[in-house]
């Protein structure tokens, strides 16, 4: 192996004794201390290009843009391989997959023994947040991926810069990733490798990342899940903020009167198309803009306002089902300068996936790699586009704003095809934190099971969060009392929450609401609530709209059908919170009690409403 090579900007002491430590343990052949530069993404797609595992796109339609095909067995995130070691096993509580540090750093040393060698190391310094900020915090990810160095720096804010806020001796949370194939020498190099063994890791205490046999997503680019989310909720906890699956997106009135909003929703449930909404043609001076797509980190000021970053700088998208109705912003976003993994490529260079074009173009080459076939899909179901969040057009002006900006409302949604209604307000905090917990999802045909079956899948945080969910929950409820408080004094109030089902179906199981843009009619009687303009009818599980309470211009939406999607069965009603049951069972003692009693009350509710 050659020497570190470190460069005049790097300056902490302790970061290169750790890369030292890494590169004496994986072997690299090389090290390279990126730059954030745009001569070194160059350099890089060239070698990927050079070596068989990119491919450019024709630079007309797609100016700077490249496609990469995944190993057919990597090709999303693994939840099972996925690991939260800390010291104790109740701290990683019963959602999620535990392990004894000290038993998994022995699994982890074997493994990553010599695993990079033959190939170069890269050293990616990121800032997860707007450089500098005060909600943003610093990562190392140490990569033998090439691909993930490119991805990195479109999804987080990577570079020299870094190395600025780090100085000698600022905190940094390292994140050790490598594909887990050694390349011997004289062997030839495989296009995209990877290792059939899989380990995605967290530690909470020491808060170190590490992962390995995967290239993949949020397998590999560690910013994202495993450190925006995972180890990030464990910093929040500790020091008063929170870490959330959340979008972010500004509504401005034609008055110019704007407000923030928070929305978290389990993968797979339109977060990026919600992100990036255009409103009807009747919201005429109405404007929608985006600071995220997909992760918030919030912080409560001294005023008692919460205020939210988003820490990602790009967008991670899924690609099937995207087009110029779906998400008009989105494909504007993909104009140029985007990295497509597992997209399908026509033989002249132009990209393509389910829902893109009603008609399939010909000649064209599958994710495989091999000619299209009617009978199997063009691109992976998880297909991705990669792309800087600043090309996005409906990006907010504050989306880079160290301060973050102020959240008037939380958002939480499922997909549930009956007894959820379109859309309900939470009593109170307590009432929001419930609504949140108990929030649950059907399933769908990008995960693995049975379909349809409704999974619980609390704040959509199920596979993010970083420690005991019902700690979580009781971090949540604590923030908002402390928050409330501040807030009283200080004239503001604690950010409202509703909860949404934008997926009810009717009795054919035809989606009743049409979602996307109209949208925007829940949204605005969401802030003209928070602006208390709006009337609200008081109902078992929280306060409704009624169909006169929204606005309508242009709609042809009928009475009878907001009928459906808001109506409330209380035989269903009641089955429902009867099973929020066994997700508090499986969380056991440390479940708040707060939110046992709130369900025992709703319990009540509905007993009253058939008794009398
Ligand atoms: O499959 C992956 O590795 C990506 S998962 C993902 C990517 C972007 C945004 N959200 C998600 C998610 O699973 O929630
Ligand atoms: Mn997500």
């Amino acid at each position: 192996m050659n020497s570190l090579n470190v460069p005049a900007f790097v300056q902490h002491t302790k970061l290169i004794e750790w890369v030292s430590e890494i590169a004496q343990l994986t072997q690299p052949k090389t090290i390279q201390w990126c730059d954030g530069s745009e001569t070194e993404y160059q350099e890089l797609i060239q070698l990927m290009i050079a070596n068989g595992s990119m491919q450019a796109l024709d630079p007309i339609c797609h100016p700077n843009s490249y496609s990469v095909l995944s190993d057919p067995t990597d090709v999303a995130r693994v939840e099972d391989r996925t690991f939260i070691c800390s010291e104790k096993e109740e701290d990683a509580g019963a959602t999620n997959h535990w392990q004894a540090p000290h038993l998994m750093r022995q699994t982890l040393n074997g493994l990553f023994k010599g695993c990079m060698q033959g190939r170069t190391m890269y050293v990616v310094p990121f800032s997860m947040g707007p450089i500098g900020s005060h909600i943003a915090h610093i990562g190392i990810e140490i990569t033998d991926s090439p691909y993930v160095a490119i991805s990195m720096r479109k999804m987080t804010r990577m570079g020299k810069a870094v190395y600025d806020v780090l100085g000698t001796n600022q905190p940094f949370i390292p994140c050790v990733h490598s594909v887990g194939m050694p390349l011997k020498q004289g062997v030839q190099d495989v296009a995209w490798p990877c290792n059939r063994e899989k380990y995605i890791v967290h530690y909470p205490e020491s808060r170190e990342i590490w992962s390995f046999g995967s290239g993949y997503g949020g397998n590999a680019l560690l910013g994202k899940k495993c450190f925006a989310l995972r180890i990030a909720s464990v910093m929040g906890r500790e020091q008063g903020w929170l870490a959330e699956h959340m979008l972010i997106l500004g509504i401005t009135n034609p008055e110019g009167k704007k407000h923030y909003i928070a929305a978290a929703f389990p993968s797979a449930c339109g977060k990026t198309n919600f992100a990036m909404l255009i409103p009807p043609q009747t919201y005429q001076g109405w404007k929608v803009e985006t600071v995220g797509d997909d992760i918030a980190w919030i912080k409560p000021s001294q005023d008692g306002r919460l205020y939210a970053i988003n820490p990602e700088a790009g967008f991670f998208g899924v690609a099937p089902g995207t087009n110029i109705k779906t998400n008009p912003n989105c494909m504007a976003t993909l104009k140029k300068d985007v990295i497509y993994t597992n997209v399908a490529v026509t033989q002249t260079g132009q990209v393509w996936w389910e829902g893109l074009t009603k008609t399939v173009p010909e000649n064209l080459i599958n994710w495989k790699g091999k000619t299209h076939e009617g009978h199997e899909k063009a691109a992976h179901p998880n297909s991705r586009f990669t792309v800087a969040a600043d090309q996005c057009p409906s990006i907010d002006p504050n989306w880079d704003n160290p301060q973050g900006v102020p959240i008037s409302a939380f958002i939480f949604g499922g997909r549930r095809a009956d007894t959820i209604p379109l859309v309900s307000e939470a009593f109170d905090w307590i009432d929001g934190v419930y609504k949140a917990a108990t929030m649950g999802s059907e399933t769908t045909a990008a995960a693995a099971g049975q379909q349809g079956v409704v999974r619980r899948d609390p704040f959509a945080m199920l596979p993010f969060i970083g420690y005991n969910m019902a700690d979580y929950f009781d971090h949540w409820l604590t923030l908002g009392q402390k928050t409330h408080i501040l807030a009283e004094a200080n004239g503001h109030q604690l950010p409202k929450i509703f909860n949404v089902n934008w997926f009810r179906r009717d009795e054919n199981g035809t989606f009743i609401w049409p979602g996307f843009g109209e949208n925007m009619r829940v949204l605005e009687w969401m802030i003209a609530r928070c602006e208390g303009t709006a009337h609200a009818t008081d109902t078992a599980i929280g306060k409704v709209p009624r169909y006169e309470d929204l606005n309508w211009a242009g709609s042809d939406f009928s009475r009878s059908d907001f009928e459906k999607v808001t109506t409330q069965e209380p035989k269903q009603w009641k089955k429902e919170i009867q099973s929020h049951g066994v997700l508090f069972e499986q969380l056991g003692e440390r479940m708040p009690k707060v939110l046992k009693q709130h369900q025992y009350k709703l319990l009540q509710r509905f007993s009253e409403t058939e008794t009398s």
